[in-house]
């Protein structure tokens, strides 16, 4: 009988591709939508007919009940978040609310319907804020540097806490950055991407820009998911760190960018003190070293590779719009 899994957040980059995964392994997949005026199933369009969609929200208690007890999963993925850094800033209280709260009421939700239910948080880099260790490991203790890292600091710790108390099978998965032509238009790799795209076809003539120093650790979340599943298929529930082990500042993901459009970004890049954050963090670069041994799971795309794939998709997308 094939498995089943119930995935938050489906509509986003990551649930899109942790869908096409899943459904490659052959499971039934459902996924939860929140309730919209209009629909924004962009990045899952193609995979509509596969799958079954329910409509549930992380601030909703018995919606995630009525959903799992719709779905009756083997796994649930936790993916859905209030993800982008600065709008944590501007709306504190609700990324709170979406990204730490609404992580225990799928936590109860599971306990509620089927303890027997593998769980899985999607918890982030974004935690070890103003490190304490380079690179970054599993016990490098948290300093979260903005109130979304805070909040998946809860997130994380209630999944360790609900693994420990009630012996669920519950992982948190701690994923530095990634990446894809699917990504958000407003985290700065598709920002520069769609960007330069725009400036090399006179859509655009500058791309403003906020810290260009900061260092990051990407990788192509088409690679990240398989790292998820994987965690919920071990003899025994763990958090694991995923990472390419390599770091970029925000400058060399601009250069690498303009260049495969045959641009200077000197000519091009303004900053702009608007997307300066209140506090920043500096540096990430993750040490996946368990994951590869435990997990058997490595990074199969290159920094270079992600950033050509999504300046070629951004050109591709805006030529045939012209
Ligand atoms: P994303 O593209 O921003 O997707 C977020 C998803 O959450 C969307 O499907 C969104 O639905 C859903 N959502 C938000 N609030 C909700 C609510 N109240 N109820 C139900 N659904 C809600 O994020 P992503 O990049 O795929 O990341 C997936 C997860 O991994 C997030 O938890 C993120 O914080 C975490 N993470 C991401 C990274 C990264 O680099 N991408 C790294 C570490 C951790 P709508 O379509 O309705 O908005
Ligand atoms: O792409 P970003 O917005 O991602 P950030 O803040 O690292 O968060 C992402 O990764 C986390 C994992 O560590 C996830 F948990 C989180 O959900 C999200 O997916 O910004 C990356 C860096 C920052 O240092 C920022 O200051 O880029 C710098 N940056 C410079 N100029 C910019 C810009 N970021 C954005 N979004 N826009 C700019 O114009």
């Amino acid at each position: 009988m094939s498995k089943r899994a119930l995935i938050t957040g489906i509509t986003g980059q990551d649930g899109s591709y942790l869908t096409e995964l899943l459904l490659s392994k052959g499971y039934e997949v459902f996924g939860v939508v929140r309730r919209s005026s209009t629909e924004s199933y962009e990045r899952i369009e193609h995979l509509r007919d596969r799958i079954q969609l329910i409509q549930a929200d992380l601030l909703d208690q018995y919606s995630l009940i009525k959903a799992l007890e719709t779905a009756q999963p083997d796994e649930v993925y936790n993916l859905a978040a209030q993800s982008f850094v600065p709008t944590s800033w501007s709306q504190a209280v609700l990324t709170g609310e979406f990204t730490a709260l609404g992580v225990t009421k799928v936590l109860e939700a599971v306990r509620a319907v089927d303890p027997k239910i593998r769980f899985y948080q999607a918890s982030s880099s974004e935690m070890y804020g103003k490190v304490l260790e380079v690179p970054q490991r599993e016990e490098t203790p948290f300093y979260p540097r903005s109130p979304y890292g805070v909040a998946k600091v809860y997130g994380h710790f209630i999944t360790v806490n609900y693994r420990e108390s009630y012996n669920l099978f519950a992982v948190s998965g701690i994923l530095f950055n990634h990446e894809s032509p699917r990504r958000g238009l407003e985290f700065v790799t598709r920002k520069v991407t769609d960007g330069v795209a725009k400036i090399k076809l006179g859509l655009a003539n500058e791309l403003r820009m906020g810290n260009l120093d900061a260092k990051r650790d990407w990788g192509f979340a088409g690679d990240y998911v398989e790292a998820m599943w994987l965690m919920l298929q071990q003899d025994a529930p763990d958090d694991y760190v995923v990472a390419t082990g390599e770091t970029h500042t925000v400058q060399e993901l601009v250069e690498v960018a303009f260049e495969r459009a045959g641009l200077d970004w000197q000519k091009y890049v303004v900053i702009d003190p608007r997307f300066i954050r209140p506090a920043e963090v500096d540096l990430l670069i993750g040490d996946p070293a368990k994951a590869k041994a435990k997990l058997g799971w490595t990074p199969k795309t290159s920094f270079k590779e992600l950033v050509h794939m999504m300046v070629d998709s951004d050109l591709a997308r805006l030529e045939a719009r012209k």
